[in-house]
């Protein structure tokens, strides 16, 4: 079973209205939202407001300002899970976020380019100036953070990645680890180390490779990635079945340092368009045109 497959984005939309305009007096008692893995999603004691493009919890001044990104292709099921737990996560946390879906749409390939949709993600959010951000949060849809120890908050001079140990919801397996050199998943960094590395490759279509592509990017330019330990950096994955896989990624990955300057965050403006831009309750949702006409 799929959670919330069967509720729309416009059903999560109704659901913040209704729980969430948020000052003191006027937060309504909300039955709290079930799912199979956060029990008590609920947001009750957690005065938060919506002003000027961001949630910001009441009374407190969070030391970042934080944009969660979520590059999406066709896992909306996905993303009404994620969506509902990563606010209350993001409330436990008292952070001041706003969080992002960046949906991609493209005429000429049915193939995942997360790289020029986080690539793309960051141009917009580097253009609402007034957001004035300083944390972004690289976040896989299909990942539920589980322990409110793992804190959201970006070191000031180190990307940190934080999907260190992943179970799968459904399976008996228990938590897996990955590799070491592995920065995919979720990644939080600042938009200053964002562009320190040129962002992400605009090469790779489909699944795999566009992450130790960056992993590449950050080795080649000395920048040192660090982890929370492992007590806290535990994740759920939600169920969903697999993307098309990149067979030209050992190649991309090749010559990928040399690539730097030239393929990436600074490039991405001439390959992509936005398309739509939809405010709504719970997310900002982008869509993108990742494969634009005449570009490569
Ligand atoms: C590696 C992929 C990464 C991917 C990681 C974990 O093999 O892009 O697996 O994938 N690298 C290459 O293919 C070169 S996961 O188990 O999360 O689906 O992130």
């Amino acid at each position: 079973v799929t959670p919330h497959s069967n509720i729309t984005f416009d059903d999560i939309d109704n659901f913040y209205q209704k729980t969430l305009p948020m000052s003191n007096n006027n937060r309504k008692k909300t039955k709290p939202l079930q799912t199979p893995f956060a029990t008590n999603v609920t947001f009750e004691n957690i005065p938060y407001e919506y002003k000027n493009g961001l949630w910001h919890p009441v009374g407190v001044i969070s030391v970042q300002r934080t944009a969660i990104l979520i590059p999406l292709q066709g896992r909306d099921f996905n993303a009404k899970a994620f969506i509902f737990n990563i606010h209350a996560f993001a409330r436990r946390q008292l952070l001041t976020y706003t969080v992002l879906l960046v949906e991609q749409v493209s005429p000429r390939s049915d193939r995942f380019n997360k790289g020029r949709l986080l690539n793309a993600g960051v141009r917009y959010i580097e253009n609402q100036k007034s957001l004035n951000i300083t944390c972004l949060i690289l976040h896989d849809v299909d990942l539920i953070p589980e322990n409110d120890g793992n804190y959201y908050v970006c070191e000031p001079s180190h990307p940190k990645h934080t999907t260190v140990r992943v179970r799968q919801i459904g399976s008996k397996r228990g938590y897996s680890r990955y590799y070491e050199f592995l920065i995919g998943g979720v990644l939080l960094l600042t938009p200053d180390m964002y562009r320190q590395v040129n962002g992400f490759s605009n090469l790779y279509w489909g699944w795999g490779g566009e992450d130790d592509d960056l992993s590449l990017r950050m080795i080649q330019r000395r920048v040192c990635v660090v982890r929370p330990v492992d007590a806290v950096a535990v994740y759920a994955a939600l169920p969903h079945p697999h993307g098309h896989r990149n067979d030209a990624r050992f190649n991309l990955l090749a010559w990928s340092t040399v690539r730097v300057d030239g393929d990436g965050y600074k490039q991405i403006d001439s390959l992509i368009e936005i398309v739509d831009v939809k405010q709504r309750s719970s997310v900002v949702h982008l869509k993108v045109n990742v494969d634009v006409e005449g570009s490569e």
